[in-house]
């Protein structure tokens, strides 16, 4: 028998365990040994029932995607061949329970589909989460779900990628029974009670009860493509998986699974496949750090002290609540104090109003809360984050009131700083303990974006940044280390791209054209929507700080420094680059645009009209080759932290893999000679980026430099 599967009999049930850590992925090793284990139980006289479960942390929770990346890059031999497994485990005539914990995804749920009956804990969860690679179930799951939980079920399961808990699955068909207590003792009898019973078991392959009619089956098809085309803006897949399901639906089973590979096999080479794969593995890559080993010791974090009942405090301060964290919070301000416990209220009231939190949930979480003027107790914290308003001073009198606190309570947390832009080895040694310091920057709402940059100073400890990382993914975010530069990595490289874009409406362009071709490129929001619902008045400050803007020669923006002086601050003054009315939509402002004309003309800039592809090179190439620089000054660890980095916080699509995978995709080469010509033609601030220049005449990638890299990190671990 192969190693990851094995196989006991108890008093009539063969017990079949897979066992391939860290999450039971399909290898060929378990589908193999699963098929022979199948055999020996189906011809064991001494059995009367077979249970199927996983050992460890979770059912099987998909195919490997490692086989999968490899599909996508061209070669066929990582497909899960799963086919014989699945008809072997339905046509068996002994009954087969699936047996359910943890997360049963994508080819884990498949499997357990063939299975004749379900069962699973009552923390478990079910899922076709295919679409969010790129691709669609490649295991006759979209053939067999909609037979089990109707097609409406499957639509929005299958498009979502979202799993679903066994209470609903329960409810939904999907599994037989909600086992509480011990998993294989519970399944065992269950399966003893299906053995017991008289006549064969279900084969979902035969069932036909739950499908449409031909008269509702236009309508769900048509809900289905819109919810696809709504939620999953711009994806394929989870149009495509509709186009399965339909299979499902109007063809016999076996034609049904034959249409459904087609499908698989078409997306699996697909550019977004590429991408998402990409994405799935940099996100999970971010964790690994040089001189962080398994070994490094993160302190437990339970108890939080924040200083600043802000957006951004007040914000973190959910955030940690919502994880089940103690807090207290602290501002210099009773008002400030005030309005900073009301906005959380009314936060969580629009959670509970959009079915998200229950009033007791929000209560509970509200009563983690403890609101104060002064520093009592935050000596015994075990993390202090400051998150004040951007100045140098401040930061440094609170990371010493900080630290004073902890001596004076002989506590040892860690001093945190949510700066954006500002240096934290300053801050660090104002402190007195710079071994304790480290950066946390969150992105606004705190509680609501996955990014979290933790900024490693010089003198921050492998145990500081290990509880950095620790307490985010305490908190569901993705944590990625990066090095101490001004704006750290996603501000430092969002100034070139945004200085880009408004030079290109001095020269001709207009904002909401320039925003419609990023939108259009896939980005969340454009330039100038974002501007106006963060603020003109925060860049406006940090334009004042920055000193390339002071070298002589450095052309600056000449719009975005009027719109501050008129007071158009964006959205909270109702004005900015664009104007809101009630709605809270841009509308096109003709004041800003003869602003921006007049401004232009009075500064000899010659105006033209773009194409959106122009603007997409001047304003994503600019943000490319920012990239270049931070990776190769050692600022991000790799190319996959940028993609990371701008996925989660800046909107970046997904799909296009993150700025530095969609740079490899276009060919650094080809992006070279275009920044190299926009050198030529625009200035200094256009000189590519020397690892640029390096790898484009090597003809590699970043993709490549990362692996060639990765090798120096040998010895870390997650
Ligand atoms: N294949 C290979 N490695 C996987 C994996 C998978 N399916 N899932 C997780 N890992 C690795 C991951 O890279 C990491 O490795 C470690 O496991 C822990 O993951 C035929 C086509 C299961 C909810 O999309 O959603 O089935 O970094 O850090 O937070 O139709 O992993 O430690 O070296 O994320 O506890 C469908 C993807 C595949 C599930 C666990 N399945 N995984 O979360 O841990 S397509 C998925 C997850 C498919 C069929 C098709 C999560 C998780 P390392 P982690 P976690």
């Amino acid at each position: 028998m192969n190693q990851p599967i094995s196989l006991s009999v108890d008093q009539g049930v063969a017990l079949i365990r897979i066992d391939n850590p860290p999450v039971n992925a399909l290898s060929p090793e378990v589908i193999n040994g699963l098929e022979v284990a199948i055999d020996r139980a189906a011809s064991d006289p001494s059995v009367q029932a077979i249970v199927v479960i996983g050992a460890g942390r979770t059912f099987v929770a998909g195919a490997d995607i490692k086989g999968l990346e490899q599909v996508a890059w061209g070669s066929d031999s990582g497909a899960p061949e799963i086919h014989e497994l699945l008809q072997k485990l339905e046509d068996t005539s002994k009954p087969v329970v699936m047996a359910m914990h943890g997360t049963a995804l994508g080819g884990g749920l498949e499997l357990a589909m063939a299975g004749h009956y379900r069962v699973a804990v009552p923390d478990g969860q079910m899922g076709q989460p295919e679409v969010n690679l790129g691709i669609i179930p490649g295991a006759e799951g979209t053939q067999r779900l909609p037979r089990l939980v109707g097609l409406e079920k499957a639509i929005e399961m299958c498009v979502s990628g979202r799993p679903i808990k066994a209470a609903d699955a329960l409810n939904a068909g999907l599994i037989d029974r909600i086992i509480e207590g011990d998993l294989a003792t519970g399944a065992s009898a269950f399966a003893r009670e299906m053995a017991a019973r008289a006549g064969s078991h279900p084969k979902t392959r035969e069932r036909q009860d739950k499908l449409p009619s031909a008269s509702q089956l236009p309508g769900m098809l048509e809900a289905g493509r819109d919810l696809a085309r709504k939620t999953r803006r711009n994806l394929q897949a989870p149009v495509a998986v509709v186009d399965a399901l339909e299979a499902a639906a109007t063809l016999p089973f076996a034609e049904g699974c034959a249409r459904e590979r087609e499908i698989f096999f078409e997306l699996a080479k697909s550019e977004q496949a590429k991408a998402l794969i990409h994405a799935f593995f940099a996100e999970r890559g971010v964790s690994k750090v040089p001189g962080i080993s398994k070994d490094t010791v993160a302190a437990p974090v339970n108890h939080v002290g924040i200083v600043g009942a802000g957006t951004m405090g007040g914000g973190i301060a959910m955030a940690c609540a919502n994880a089940g964290i103690d807090v207290r919070i602290t501002d210099a301000s009773p008002d400030g104090l005030d309005r900073g416990i009301a906005t959380m209220r009314k936060n969580y009231d629009v959670s509970v109003k959009r079915g998200r939190f229950t009033p007791a949930m929000v209560a509970e979480r509200m009563a983690r809360i403890t609101p104060q003027l002064d520093y009592e107790g935050f000596g015994e914290a075990d993390l202090v984050i400051e998150a004040v308003f951007e100045n140098m001073a401040l930061k440094k009198d609170i990371a010493r009131a900080v630290a004073s606190s902890y001596e004076a309570s002989k506590g040892d947390g860690v001093i945190a700083t949510n700066t954006s832009t500002l240096d934290i080895d300053e801050i660090a040694a104002a402190s007195g303990h710079p071994s304790k310091v480290v950066g946390l920057h969150f992105f606004s709402p705190a509680n609501v974006m996955r990014l979290v940059e933790i900024v490693r100073g010089k003198a921050t400890s492998p145990e500081t940044l290990a509880t950095a990382q620790a307490v985010a993914k305490r908190l569901g975010k993705v944590g990625v280390v990066v090095g101490n530069c001004p704006g750290f990595v996603g501000n430092r490289m969002m100034f070139p791209y945004m200085y880009e874009a408004q030079f290109l409406v001095e020269e001709g362009a207009t904002p909401q054209q320039v925003d419609a071709a990023l939108t259009g490129f896939g980005m969340a929001m454009g330039m100038f929507a974002v501007d106006d619902m963060a603020g003109l008045d925060v860049a406006w400050r940090v334009r004042q700080e920055l000193k390339q803007f002071s070298e002589p020669g450095a052309r600056k923006p000449l719009v975005a420094d009027r719109l501050c002086e008129m007071g158009r601050f964006g959205q909270k003054t109702g004005k900015g680059w664009y104007v809101y009315g009630d709605d809270r939509k841009p509308q096109p402002d003709p004041e800003v645009l003869a602003l921006i004309e007049q401004l232009a003309v009075a500064h000899g800039i010659t105006r033209r009209s773009f194409t959106n592809d122009e603007i997409i090179e001047r304003t994503i190439y600019a943000l490319i080759n920012e990239g270049a620089r931070v990776l190769e000054e050692g600022f991000a660890l790799r190319a996959a932290d940028i993609d990371v980095i701008y996925t989660n916080g800046y909107g970046f699509p997904a799909w296009r893999g993150g700025p530095m995978f969609y740079a490899d995709r276009v060919g650094l080469k080809n992006i070279y000679e275009r920044v190299s010509a926009f050198h030529q033609e625009l200035g200094a601030r256009w000189a590519p980026a020397p690892l640029l220049a390096q790898l484009a005449k090597e003809g590699t990638t970043f993709k490549e430099l990362d692996k060639r890299r990765a090798s120096s990190l040998v010895g870390a671990s997650s």
